[in-house]
C-alpha cells in the first residue's frame, strides 16, 4: 500500500528516476518478503492456536501496582492480574473481609521480586513469595488458586528490595532491605547514620501446610543499601549472596555520593549457620523479632569486593559461582564459591568494613567478563551460558561461562531492567526462551499519549544465536520475572463444598436473614441466576435494613463449575467483589444512609445474567 502511494506521488518525475525508484521499490519489496519470512517463522514460534495452551507460566512482578502479572509463554498472553498488596475493584480483593483484613488499609505497594518455591532448587510450582518495598510487607501466593493467602508486616525493615530469594528447598525466603534506619524506625540524626542506622535482611519461613508465612529471625547489616540477591545451590547450597550498593554511607544525593568507591562488596552469608545460631538463642529480641548480630557472632557472614555498585548477584545452576553485575562498570564480575571458601578457611582477608571481614578480592575473583554499558541482571541457560542484560547500551549479551567469551549481542527496545529465562535461576534452567523486562518502550506500540507502557521483548535462546521474536507491552511495572514449566502448575478449578465453612449456606433453602442489635447478617447464595439472601421471603432477594445498621453479606456461590463467577455489586455504594464457584465471601456495609440500593451481579454468569439482581432497602429511622 504504502509503495503504490510512493509510486503515484512520483507519476509526473522523470523516467529515469522512476526506473531507479521502481529498482529501488523492488528491493524494498524483497526485503519486506524476506523479512516475511523471517516473521513468518518468528510468527510460528509465539503461535498459540485458540484452544491451546501455552508451554509456561511466566510469573511477572507488577512493581507499584502492587500486583502479579500473569503471562503465557511463548504467546506473551496476559492471562491474570493476581492482587497481592493493592486492592483490586474487579475481583474485591480488599473489598470483602478477609482480604481487606489481611491488606491492612494499605492502598499500594511496590512489589519487584517474585519467588517461585523450589524443591532441589527448582521450581515446585506450590507457591510464590513477594515482598512489598513500599510498605514493608511479605506475601504467601498459592499458586493451586492464583490467589493471596497471606500477608505479614515485617518490622524494623525499611523497603524490602532485594527479595524474595528462596533456598534450595524453601526452608526460608530472604528479604534484604533497600534502605538502611535506625532499628525500629525511629527517630535519629542523620548524622547518626553510620552507627545508628542498619540494613536488616529478614529471614521468612513458608508453612505450605496452612499457606502461610511467617517472620523466622532476622540479620541485622550494616547501614548500606542491599540490591539483589540470590541463594546457593548444589555446592554454595547453605549460602546465600546479597548485593550492596552505597557502601560509602552516603545520606544525601546518593546518585553521586553514592557512586565513590571503585568497588562495593557482595556479602555472603551462610544462612544455615545463621539459623542454627539462632536456634542456640544467640539473638536479642526487638520488637518481638529474634535478631541476629553477625558482629557479635563471627563466621556467618563475609564480604567480597565487586565492581562499583553492583545490581544482581546471580548464582550459576552448578553453585559454583557468584556472577555480579557492576550498574556503574562495563563488567561483569564471575566469583568461584570453592576460592571464596578457601579464602574464609585461610583468613584471607584483605581488612574489614563495617566490622565484617573483607575477603582479599584477587583470591575469589574468577573472571571479568566485557559484556557492555550498565549491567543489571544475569540468567543462565542448559547449555553453560550466561545472559546479561544491559541497561544503558540496551542489549542482552550472551557470554559462556567456561570460556568467559561474549558469544552473542541482540537489541531489544529499550534498556533491560532484568531477564528471565526459563527456569533461569534455578539449578534446572530449560534454555527455550528468555524475556527482557525493559524499563522504556518509546516507539514500540501505538502512542497514548505522554505515558508509555513498559514492553517486554521475547527471545529464542535455544540457538547459538539469539533472536528476538516478539515483545508486548505491559503496564507498570515489572521488575523481575519467573518462567515456569506449565506442567508444575496444578490448580483447582472449583472449590470443594465444605459444610463446615463458617458462613457458608449450600441450598437456596438454608438461606437466612439474622438480626443481632443493629447488626443484619444476611447468610446468602448466588447461583445463576439469581440471589437468594432469604428462603423464608416471599421477596427471597431483598434484604430489608434500617438507617444505622451494620450489614453482613456472606454469600456463598453454590454452582460448582469451573469458570461460573458471580459478582456482587451495591449500586451507589462503592462496593463490588466476586465469588468464586464454591467460596463463601462476606462483605461488611454500615449502612448509614436510607434509601433504595440495587444490587446486581457484575460477572457475566448466564444468559439470565442481567436479571440476577436485588435490592438492599433501607429504612429511614
Ligand atoms: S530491581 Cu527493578 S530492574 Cu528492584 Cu530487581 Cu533490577
Ligand atoms: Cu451471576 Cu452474573
Amino acid at each position: 500500500m504504502k509503495q503504490l502511494k510512493v509510486l503515484y506521488g512520483i507519476t509526473g518525475i522523470a523516467l529515469g528516476l522512476l526506473v531507479a525508484f521502481l529498482v529501488f521499490g523492488n528491493t524494498a519489496a524483497n526485503d519486506t518478503a524476506n523479512s516475511d519470512a523471517t516473521n513468518k517463522s518468528n510468527a510460528e514460534k509465539v503461535y498459540v492456536a485458540p484452544g491451546e495452551l501455552d508451554d509456561y507460566y511466566m510469573m511477572a512482578s507488577g512493581g507499584h501496582s502492587g500486583q502479579l502479572f500473569v503471562y503465557g509463554l511463548p504467546s506473551m498472553r496476559l492471562i491474570r492480574q493476581v492482587p497481592v498488596f493493592s486492592p483490586d475493584p474487579a475481583t474485591g480483593y480488599g473489598f470483602e473481609e478477609e482480604s481487606k483484613e489481611m491488606l491492612g488499609g494499605y492502598k499500594w505497594g511496590d512489589f519487584h521480586h517474585p519467588a517461585i518455591s523450589e524443591t532441589e532448587g527448582d521450581y515446585d510450582g506450590r507457591a510464590l513469595f513477594a515482598t512489598d518495598v513500599g510498605n514493608n510487607r511479605a506475601a504467601y501466593v498459592d499458586l493451586e488458586t492464583f490467589e493471596t493467602t497471606d500477608i505479614k508486616e515485617i518490622p524494623n525493615v525499611s523497603g524490602p528490595h532485594c527479595a524474595a530469594f528462596v533456598t534450595p528447598n524453601s526452608e526460608y525466603f530472604f528479604a534484604p532491605t533497600r534502605f538502611s534506619v535506625p532499628i525500629g524506625g525511629e527517630y535519629a540524626d542523620l548524622d547518626e547514620y553510620s552507627d545508628t542506622y542498619k540494613g536488616v535482611m529478614t529471614a521468612l519461613k513458608p508453612d505450605f501446610k496452612n499457606n502461610q508465612i511467617d517472620v523466622a529471625f532476622q540479620v541485622m547489616l550494616p547501614p548500606w543499601s542491599y540490591d539483589l540477591s540470590d541463594a546457593g545451590k548444589n555446592k554454595s547450597d547453605g549460602w546465600g549472596f546479597l548485593s550492596t550498593y552505597n557502601t560509602e554511607e552516603a545520606t544525601t544525593t546518593l546518585e553521586i555520593n553514592a557512586s565513590q568507591n571503585d568497588r562495593d562488596y557482595i556479602v555472603m552469608f551462610n544462612w544455615e549457620e545463621m539459623a542454627k545460631e539462632v536456634e542456640k538463642g544467640n539473638y536479642t529480641e526487638v520488637n518481638g523479632v529474634k535478631m541476629f548480630d553477625p558482629e557479635e557472632n563471627s563466621g556467618s557472614i563475609y564480604l567480597v569486593p565487586a565492581p562499583k555498585s553492583p545490581h544482581g548477584v546471580d548464582v550459576t545452576p552448578d553453585g559454583d559461582y557468584f556472577v555480579a553485575n557492576g550498574k556503574l562498570s562495563p563488567t561483569t564480575s564471575v566469583f568461584s564459591v570453592e576460592k571464596a571458601k578457601e579464602a574464609i578457611k585461610n583468613e584471607d582477608f584483605q581488612g574489614e568494613a563495617q566490622g565484617l571481614p573483607v575477603l582479599n578480592y584477587d583470591s575469589v575473583i574468577d573472571k571479568e567478563i566485557e559484556v557492555g554499558l550498565g549491567p543489571l541482571h544475569t540468567q543462565f541457560d542448559d547449555k553453560g551460558n550466561a545472559y546479561t542484560g544491559l541497561f544503558i547500551d540496551s542489549q542482552v549479551v550472551k557470554w559462556n561461562l567456561d570460556s568467559g567469551k561474549v558469544i552473542d549481542k541482540t537489541e531489544i527496545s529499550y534498556s533491560s531492567g532484568h531477564l528471565a529465562a526459563v527456569g533461569g535461576d534455578t539449578t534446572n534452567p530449560g534454555g527455550e526462551w528468555l524475556v527482557s523486562l525493559n524499563k522504556i518502550s518509546k516507539d514500540q506500540y501505538l502512542s497514548v499519549g505522554p505515558s508509555h507502557p513498559e514492553s517486554m521483548d521475547l527471545i529464542d535462546i535455544s540457538g547459538e544465536k539469539m533472536e528476538l521474536v516478539a515483545n508486548t507491552p505491559s503496564q507498570p511495572e515489572p521488575h523481575y520475572a519467573q518462567i515456569i514449566d506449565a506442567d508444575k502448575i496444578e490448580t483447582t478449578e472449583v472449590a470443594e463444598k465444605d459444610t463446615d465453612r463458617e458462613n457458608a449456606v449450600w441450598s437456596t433453602d438454608d438461606a437466612h436473614i439474622e438480626r443481632e442489635g443493629d447488626e443484619l447478617h444476611v447468610y446468602g447464595v448466588a447461583l445463576r441466576s439469581r440471589f437468594v439472601f432469604d428462603a423464608e421471603s416471599d421477596r427471597p432477594d431483598v434484604v430489608e435494613a434500617k438507617e444505622g445498621d451494620t450489614v453482613y453479606f456472606h454469600i456463598t456461590n453454590i454452582d460448582q463449575d469451573e469458570d461460573i463467577t458471580h459478582g456482587f455489586g451495591i449500586n451507589g455504594y462503592n462496593e463490588n467483589f466476586e465469588i468464586q464457584p464454591g467460596y463463601t465471601k462476606t462483605l461488611k456495609v454500615e449502612v448509614d444512609e436510607s434509601g433504595t440500593f440495587p444490587i446486581y451481579c457484575t460477572n457475566f454468569c448466564s444468559a439470565l445474567h442481567q436479571e440476577m439482581t436485588g435490592y438492599l432497602l433501607v429504612e429511614p429511622k
